[in-house]
């Protein structure tokens, strides 16, 4: 394993395999542990069984059946980071490379044997394109929720990294063979983790710019508070581990690993799509105010009631009172469709978008992105567009329907 640089609380073990009791603390949004609870998995006990090496690295080929599998591979120099890179683009592909299930494997069981620091990662195969693979596993749906999303297998050759990022559903992630160091920071760390720009997801999901392993202090002085809220914890084969949605995980793979992972729904698609649009628009709208000179904008989080403040407050407010009548009307009707928006969300997401909002929109903890110069009004530009494009078709939808009657 990698040397370690922090001090971190271990994630909550739970020394049950009771579903309810599971499926509770799932539904709170409390990550936890609960050793040994897939060991009775056919597929666990089948590589509990098998000496560690070319014997247990063959036993997944019939797992993976005869399709063909496509794996990243990283090159040496690459040091096994696997998410951003310096430029804010993907540093892999999922598929950089596609072949046989015996051929991966035997790649695998090469660099296993004799480490050249390349690295081969079939990350994320849906276990239902693996009947092979899923006979062998029992579903944890009795714990995961109703609202099963995607199951997947991830098989590598180790001494790999997913660098720090958060996934919007549930995850269930299980250890077969092999051994995983996660650390974990709950959603709260987003004014400390650096995000890297919303506009520009790598694989699908937002990144921290700060490489946990190789921490710049100098350049992410704040990342020591992230690290306050951050707990760790060392998968074994049998282990499962829970992260709840929005909770910024970093992911370190060691030895041949196998894990099964499952992303369950967590909250309604369309709740939540209501609610990250007026986010949208409320951060272009809101990216216009130079947050240096406006000085009521920082405030404004009090007001938007996510804390105690009403709108009577702020219309009291003396610099905001200064500001023209138009932009009052356009800020306080903003806010009220803020909360709107919000309405349907449970408390868990509510939450979620007060720290968006705290941080992105109303800029308490001052530029989003102190490293990037520049990259909010980047980001705001990029949300422009869309508006311009749905208020152009509402307005040629007017008239093909005034053009009718
Ligand atoms: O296991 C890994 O390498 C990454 C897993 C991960 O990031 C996830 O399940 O969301």
């Amino acid at each position: 394993m990698r040397e370690y640089p922090f001090d971190l609380p271990a994630v909550r073990e739970i020394d049950s395999a009771d579903p309810t009791l599971l499926k509770q603390l799932v539904a709170d949004h409390q990550p936890f542990v609960a050793r040994g609870l897939v060991a009775s998995w056919p597929l666990v006990q089948q590589v509990a069984r098998t000496p560690a090496g070319p014997d247990r690295i063959d036993l997944f080929e019939p797992v993976l059946g005869k399709g063909d599998v496509r794996f990243t591979h990283l090159p040496a120099d690459q040091k096994g980071d696997i998410g951003m890179g310096p430029d804010l683009k993907p540093n892999f592909s999922m598929d950089s490379r596609t072949s046989s299930a015996g051929e991966f494997l035997s790649r695998v069981a090469e660099l296993v044997r004799q480490p050249t620091g390349e690295c081969a990662y079939a990350a994320a195969l849906p276990l239902a394109a693996l009947p092979n693979a899923a006979a062998r596993l029992t579903s944890l749906r009795a714990i995961g929720g109703e609202e099963l999303r995607q199951e997947n297998m991830w098989i590598g050759s180790g001494d790999h990294v997913v660098d720090l990022h958060f996934d919007l559903m549930r995850n269930l992630i299980s250890m077969v063979d092999g051994t995983k160091r996660i650390t974990l920071f709950p959603p709260e760390a987003l004014p400390f983790i650096y995000p890297a720009p919303l506009h520009r997801p790598v694989a699908g999901v937002t990144r921290s710019l700060v490489k946990l392993l190789d921490l710049d202090e100098a350049k992410y002085p704040r990342f020591r508070s992230a690290l306050a809220m951050a707990q760790v914890v060392i998968l074994e084969p049998g282990d499962t581990l829970y992260i709840p949605p929005l909770w910024w995980h970093h992911v370190e793979s060691y030895g041949f690993n196998v894990m099964v992972n499952a992303w369950y729904e967590d909250v309604s698609h369309e709740s939540f799509k209501r609610a990250n649009r007026m986010f949208n628009r409320s951060l272009a709208r809101f990216s216009r105010f130079d947050a240096a000179k406006v000085k009521w904008l920082s405030g404004l989080y009090r007001f938007s009631d996510f804390e105690a403040g009403s709108i009577d407050d702020l219309l009291a407010d003396r610099a905001f009172a200064a500001s023209s009548p138009r932009r009052r009307q356009e800020i306080i009707e903003t806010l009220m469709a803020m909360r709107a928006s919000m309405a349907g969300l449970p408390e868990y997401w509510k939450r979620y978008f007060r720290v968006l909002y705290e941080y992105y929109v109303f800029r308490e903890h001052g530029d989003p992105y102190p490293t990037l110069p520049g990259m909010l009004q980047d980001l705001a530009q990029s949300i422009r567009p869309g508006i311009w494009r749905r208020l152009r078709r509402r307005a040629s939808g007017l008239l093909s329907t005034g053009a009718r009657q």
